[in-house]
């Protein structure tokens, strides 16, 4: 227990309060617990805190990009982990015959290095969330967790404009998954806080008009009733629409069983090691970069170190939120130690560092590392162009000081896709999942469209029989004018 400050008992209810602080060794009553609690902040170098108490913390999606960097970070501040995965995301790279860029081990493999290296057993469980409902149920009503982080989502918004199978696969297993561990919660009886990984994109981008706030948003009503209401949503894929789903679910639950839920709002993040994943080669996080699960920057960040021109949709001018894979870890551990009270409404964070248009990241790459850049085909519905202003002062407000694109990292990414760049497929860097089938002949018909700069010289000079006219004619029709 060395190391904790007896500060409260935050994931229980009053009933089962006694029961947790007798396991803890703590005797602070549980209705003193919020406020005690509340005051943590991430303090300290590296911005690490310690909690103010030991907690019991299930992480579901343990074994993906976002999800083993936040256990690995959370047992190394001292809560007790437990990671429950289906491993669906590995099972995905073999549908889209791809891998991760970076050489990721066996969960068995990373459990056990963590143990050497850290002395910390954390205890797996291989399930699906979605489908098997008892084994979630029984695990909740077993381990009795203060904590749920849940990342067990299908969490890309490409993968989930493929097809119909990966459509109705999205919606099947995030808004089930969700469902059954709001639902397990509260069969189960006991007071446990639920913290999940929501997305900015749920808010749409800059559909406000003004800076997007953290969850709710004020409103005049007719008659000049002035409301705080859910942030009206707005989803661009069926990725997205289900985490706006997620979020009916939780208030829903919040309500009727009050349960204590916080949502983190967060935006697209970047970056690969932590200090946690660095301590040894075999606790290395994935690395996304084909142009379904790759996210725009760290896609960016590889397609320079591989010396392929970066590829900007469309125009570039889309604007959205980043993190660093650090914070989100560190984030996450800090909404662990601010949990709404009971009968408090869902608490909503916006969890992001900073902004930026898509063109200006490509810029601030080429102007590091030397590469193209190219426009290509926008296979997204999307606004072309849109101004985003992101709210994120409650983290801030607990102390939350973000990395930044300016602090070195960019180059330890481009460091780290170098290394492993033998084992990128080149052939996933193109899009091959579009929004529609417009958009996707669009985007084909454009890679089937000869470039006139491309085809053979002699060849228009053959077929215009040596007129030098003929042949820039020939160019101007290859070219669609
Ligand atoms: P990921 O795909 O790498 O990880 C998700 C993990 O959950 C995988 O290990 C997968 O096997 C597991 N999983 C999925 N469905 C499951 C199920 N039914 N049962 C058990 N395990 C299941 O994704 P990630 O990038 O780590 O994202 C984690 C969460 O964070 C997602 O919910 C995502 O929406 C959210 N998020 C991610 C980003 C980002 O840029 N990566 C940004 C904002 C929000
Ligand atoms: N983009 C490019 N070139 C590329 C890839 C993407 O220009 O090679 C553009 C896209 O058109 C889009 C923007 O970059 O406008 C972001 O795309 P992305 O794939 O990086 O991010 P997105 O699809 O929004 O999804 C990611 C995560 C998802 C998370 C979301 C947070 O995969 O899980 O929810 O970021 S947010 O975007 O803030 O909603």
């Amino acid at each position: 227990m060395a190391g904790f400050v007896a500060g409260g008992l935050c994931g229980t209810r009053a009933g089962t309060a006694r029961a947790v602080a007798e396991r803890n060794g703590f005797g602070i009553r549980a209705d003193r617990c919020r406020r005690r609690a509340a005051s943590v902040r991430m303090s300290g170098t590296n911005g690490m805190f310690t909690p103010s108490e030991k907690k019991k913390v299930i992480v579901l999606g343990g074994d993906g990009f976002c999800g083993w960097p936040t256990a690995l970070y959370l047992s190394e501040i001292g809560h007790d982990v437990i990671i429950v995965d289906n491993l669906s995301r590995r099972a995905i790279d073999l549908e889209l015959e791809c891998d991760s860029l970076t050489p990721i081990q066996s969960m068995g493999e990373r459990l056990k290095v963590w143990k050497q290296v850290s002395g910390k057993e954390i205890p797996f469980h291989f399930f699906d969330v979605a489908k098997s409902y008892e084994l979630l149920r029984e695990l909740i009503a077993r381990e009795k967790p203060d904590a749920v982080v849940h990342f067990a989502e299908q969490r890309a918004a490409p993968y989930s404009m493929k097809g119909p199978y990966q459509k109705k696969y999205t919606i099947d297993n995030n808004v089930n998954g969700t469902h059954n561990l709001l639902c397990a919660i509260v069969e189960s009886g006991l007071d446990v806080h639920v913290v999940h990984l929501g997305t900015m994109g749920v808010y749409g981008y800059g559909t406000s008009g003004g800076e997007i706030p953290e969850g709710y948003i004020d409103v005049t009503l007719p008659g000049g009733r002035e409301s705080n209401i859910l942030h009206p949503m707005s989803p661009g894929s069926v990725y997205h629409m289900t985490k706006c789903l997620d979020q009916l679910l939780f208030q829903f639950y919040q309500r009727n069983d009050e349960l204590r839920i916080t949502d983190l709002h967060q935006g697209i993040v970047w970056g690969t090691n932590t200090p946690w994943t660095k301590k040894d080669e075999r606790l290395i996080n994935r690395f996304d970069y084909d142009s379904d699960y790759g996210t725009v920057l760290n896609r960016f960040l590889m397609q320079a170190a591989m010396g392929y021109p970066l590829t900007v949709y469309g125009t570039g001018g889309q604007t959205r939120a980043f993190i660093h894979i650090e914070d989100t870890a560190k984030c996450i551990g800090l909404a662990i130690e601010n949990p709404p009270k009971s009968g408090d409404r869902v608490e909503i964070f916006n969890q992001i560092a900073e902004t930026h248009r898509v063109r200006d990241l490509a810029k601030i790459i080429a102007d590091l590392t030397g590469c193209e850049v190219k426009s290509v085909n926008n296979p997204r519905k999307e606004a072309a162009e849109n101004e985003l202003e992101v709210s994120n002062k409650k983290f801030r407000s607990l102390g939350y000081e973000p990395i930044s694109l300016g602090t070195g990292l960019l180059e330890e990414v481009t460091q780290v896709a170098d290394k492993y760049k033998d084992r990128c497929d080149v052939d996933k860097i193109m899009p091959s999942s579009f929004w529609n089938k417009k958009i996707e002949e669009q985007c084909t018909d454009d890679v089937k469209k000869p470039d006139a700069d491309d085809v053979d010289e002699s060849l228009l000079n053959a077929i215009a029989k040596g007129d030098p006219k003929k042949v820039e004619k020939l160019k101007e029709v290859l070219r669609g004018n």
